[in-house]
């Protein structure tokens, strides 16, 4: 038996929590690992200092429950992910140690403020949207609910772009948040695997024997490991989020460089470094080019070899695999390793072909995202051939195998055959990577209700029959700890005082609010919170740019990617009709309003960019109009990310979650919003749905088309030529826009953009404008009832806890991963 299965050697005494203790560690980790005294040090220094003292105490439990997991021989969970949007972790690893009293005063001795440390933390941006957030929230919920896991990924060096607004245009700059080093991670130079690429096959052939498969890559390098320990609530856990880089086998070609080919000497290392340089900035649409396929298997075959040499050092047993690891793919991107698995089984540790599938089948777990059909990652079968010649020989295999028991068993037409194929055939041959996860999985699972069934309807449909027992739901969740904890401290002690801690361990326990929301004294107090978390964003807003807001109008406010589908279009044409309104009825009792919008827009996404332009474009004529007497404003506030949406969703009155009925898979925005109390306009599409059952319908304001007619729409063909003419108020709105009134420089640049609404209207946003806008003054009345609105939004917050990721995560465990 190894040291590993018999841990009789000692673990160092744990770090002390006490505040003395705490202050001599910090004074010890500035001067001895930060190098700087006292007198001279900065505030980056101490809060390197600090991140130092913290990460001791994680790493304390996380020794603690690596050997756990040892010990008890438990099953791990492996969650692959392209991206993990984790933002800033020392506010977060403080409270989930419960040491944010003590490090404060242990600082204070110093004179220095953890406040102000916390917020020059950089944001580890490392995802796009609610994908990469998701994961973040489930590393979280992990180590919470005590399910032994690793986060896999990729550890770029510059994670999404910083968004600058010029002239109301989006500009994309890189984001360098390595650039002060990360003091959370661990480099591990004995963490490596070796990754290949391109090449042949060999087949070598011996009497008797199957023949073996030999692949002669032409590309090596090496993935190294990043750890950071993911500490979870009240600490009962930690796991390891391990990120792979990128470096070369030859840092310097030595013989190129003696012949004076200096650049030709490191063109090795520029090509790792490249590797793992930037994260793809497109949100539910793929990226399709080489470099990000590259990326796709370098983090997927490092973290599968880590996996069998992990599972292969404790268990000793290949068959044991499905029984002592779950991995779970995060989307399409990670699919490749489904093939990887197999590579690694058949070629390396000599498994049966079928027994290897039977293996990978029972290890790999996928989630969908999206249904956006555009966005199935798909390669064309020469690059995938030329990048990975082995890989391409097995989804053949595997596909033979597949149709023929599809024929045989499941009598299927040769339609279904042809979308069942991991091969489209139709037009250039591509390598379909949503049916390789479909088929290399036990379970497939959509992120809501609504989103799954519709995935059994559409996307995946043939798959479906052929499976029916493998997809399921489970509806996403965020972290409360994260989502209102932290970002929420006004809230949290209001709701601690009223109800006692229980919801800091079970957010369902929220639902004890409910005997509060009519109380008045509850009302004024939840009020009052909300207030002064709308005074920091006004502050933060008059900071950053300038611009002034008044907390005690109704703070709107829409934040995700920007895309047609989630509809700020919508949004921005209901604001133009709202001021064409305030100015030609002057004399009515309008709601003073703030619009709210915040988001990226993919760099290659023109009309994604283009509406960014014209909410600036729109702000700027009603925000300098006097006739609108600041009744309403609007404001885009740049570069959002975690640390922004942190300071906005507490300070919201109204939650915009208004995609096009059938588009949106979950959402998870919408949870944080409402959890904080604010009330929610939205379609029934995604997440939504679920809400409206849990908060009730009386607490939401739901409009608009279904799922269902929106589907009936597309396929008449719907004419929304007619229904704009039908409706004074949007035909007003868009000729304002498109005869160029907000864009005097300009006239024809939203053009193409509104006539697309003429002629298809894809996205609905004809179709559903009278229903979003008389939503909106539904919105309006509420709020003129003070009570009514504190009520409502009371009652969201009571609840809104079965969103939380820990209950997701408890599903998972359950029923996908064994691992509870
Ligand atoms: C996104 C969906 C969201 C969903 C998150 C997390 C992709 C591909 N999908 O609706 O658009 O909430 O995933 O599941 O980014």
């Amino acid at each position: 038996m190894s040291k590993l299965t018999h841990p009789d050697l000692p673990l160092p005494t744990p770090r002390p929590y006490d505040v003395d203790g705490l202050a001599a560690d910090i004074l010890e980790k500035l001067t001895y690992q930060v190098g700087k005294d006292t007198i001279v040090a900065q505030q980056h220094d101490w809060l390197r200092a600090v991140i130092l003292a913290v990460r001791d105490r994680i790493t304390d439990k996380w020794m603690e429950s690596t050997r756990k997991t040892y010990e008890a021989g438990s099953k791990r969970v492996y969650y692959l992910s392209l991206e993990f949007l984790i933002g800033r972790l020392l506010r977060d690893a403080i409270s989930n140690l419960e040491m944010i009293e003590a490090i404060n005063e242990a600082l204070a001795k110093f004179d220095v403020s953890l406040a102000e440390l916390a917020g020059l933390e950089p944001d580890a941006a490392l995802g796009n949207g609610g994908l990469g957030r998701l994961a973040a929230c489930f590393m979280d919920s992990m180590a919470t609910v005590d399910v032994p896991a690793y986060g896999y990924g990729i550890r770029y060096v510059n994670g999404l772009f910083r968004q600058e607004i010029a002239d109301g245009w989006q500009v994309e700059l890189p984001e360098n948040w390595l650039s002060h080093g990360n003091p959370w991670e661990f480099h591990r130079r004995e963490s490596t695997h070796e990754i290949n690429f391109g090449g042949k096959v060999d087949i070598i052939e011996e009497a008797g024997k199957e023949p073996r498969y030999v692949w002669k890559p032409a590309e090596r390098m090496i993935a190294e490991a990043y750890d950071t320990p993911v500490v979870g609530w009240r600490a009962k856990r930690v796991n390891t989020l391990r990120l792979w880089s990128a470096e070369p086998i030859d840092p310097i070609l030595l013989d190129k460089f003696n012949a004076g080919d200096h650049i030709g000497a490191l063109q090795e290392s520029t090509k790792a470094e490249t590797l793992t340089r930037v994260l793809y900035p497109a949100d539910a649409n793929p990226a399709g080019q080489e470099l990000r396929l590259r990326q796709e298997y370098f983090f997927s075959s490092a973290s599968l070899q880590d996996i069998l040499n992990r599972h292969m050092q404790q268990f000793g047993d290949i068959t044991l695999l499905p029984e002592k690891a779950a991995i779970h793919l995060n989307d399409t991107h990670p699919a490749i390793a489904i093939v990887e698995m197999m590579r690694l089984l058949v070629d390396i540790y000599d498994v049966e072909f079928d027994d290897a599938w039977e293996l990978t089948v029972g290890t790999f777990a996928y989630t969908n995202h999206t249904l956006l059909p555009e966005a199935l990652e798909t390669w064309p079968v020469p690059l995938f051939e030329r990048l990975f010649p082995r890989h391409m020989q097995l989804i053949y295999a595997i596909n033979a195998k597949i149709l023929l028991k599809a024929r045989k068993e499941a009598n299927a037409t040769d339609d279904a055959i042809r979308q069942i194929s991991l091969i489209d055939e139709g037009g250039e041959r591509r390598v379909r990577m949503g049916n390789i996860a479909f088929l290399g999985s036990h379970s497939i699972n959509g992120v809501s209700a609504l989103h799954t069934e519709l995935m059994k309807e559409t996307v995946f449909y043939n798959l479906h029959r052929l499976h029916p027992d493998r997809i399921n739901n489970k509806t996403n969740g965020i972290t409360p700890r994260r989502w209102l904890k932290e970002c929420n401290p006004g809230l949290t002690s209001l709701i601690r005082e009223a109800i006692g801690d229980d919801f800091l361990d079970d957010a369902e326990e929220l639902q004890a609010l409910n005997s509060l929301a009519e109380d008045s004294a509850f009302q004024d107090k939840f009020f009052a919170v909300k207030r002064a978390n709308k005074v920091r964003l006004a502050n933060l807003i008059g900071e950053r740019m300038g611009t002034r807001i008044d907390p005690s109008a109704m703070f709107d406010i829409q934040i995700k990617r920007i895309h047609e589908y989630k509809r700020q279009l919508l949004n921005i044409i209901e604001a133009v009709a709202l001021y064409d309104q305030i100015r030609s009825h002057p004399e009515m009792d309008w709601v003073p309003r703030v619009k709210l919008f915040a988001g990226k827009a993919a760099p290659s996404y023109h009309n994604a960019k283009l509406i960014i332009k014209l909410a600036n474009d729109v702000a700027r004529v009603i925000n300098n109009d006097p006739a609108v007497r600041g009744l309403l404003k609007i404001v885009f506030i740049p570069n959002y990310n975690v640390s922004t949406a942190e300071v906005m969703i507490p300070a919201a009155d109204l939650s915009e979650q208004i995609s096009t009925a059938g588009m949106e898979a979950s959402g998870t925005g919408n949870m944080k919003f409402a959890i904080n109390g604010a009330l929610t306009i939205g379609t029934l599409d995604g997440a939504n749905v679920e809400m409206r059952d849990w908060v009730g319908a009386e607490n939401m304001v739901i409009f608009g088309l279904t799922a269902e007619e929106v589907e009936q729409a597309r396929a008449k063909g719907h004419n929304p030529r007619e229904i704009i003419e039908g409706s004074k108020e949007l035909s007003q709105a868009l000729s304002a826009i498109s005869s160029g009134v907000f864009s005097h420089d300009d006239p024809g640049r939203y053009g193409d953009l509104i006539s697309g609404l003429y002629d298809h209207d894809w996205f609905m946003v004809a179709a559903d404008f009278d229903a979003y806008a008389a939503a909106q003054r539904e919105v309006d009345a509420i709020w003129n009832d003070r009570t009514a609105w504190n009520v409502k939004a009371i009652r969201n917050t009571a609840r809104m806890g079965w969103f939380s990721s820990d209950r997701t995560i408890r599903e998972y465990a359950h029923d996908i991963w064994s691992a509870l």
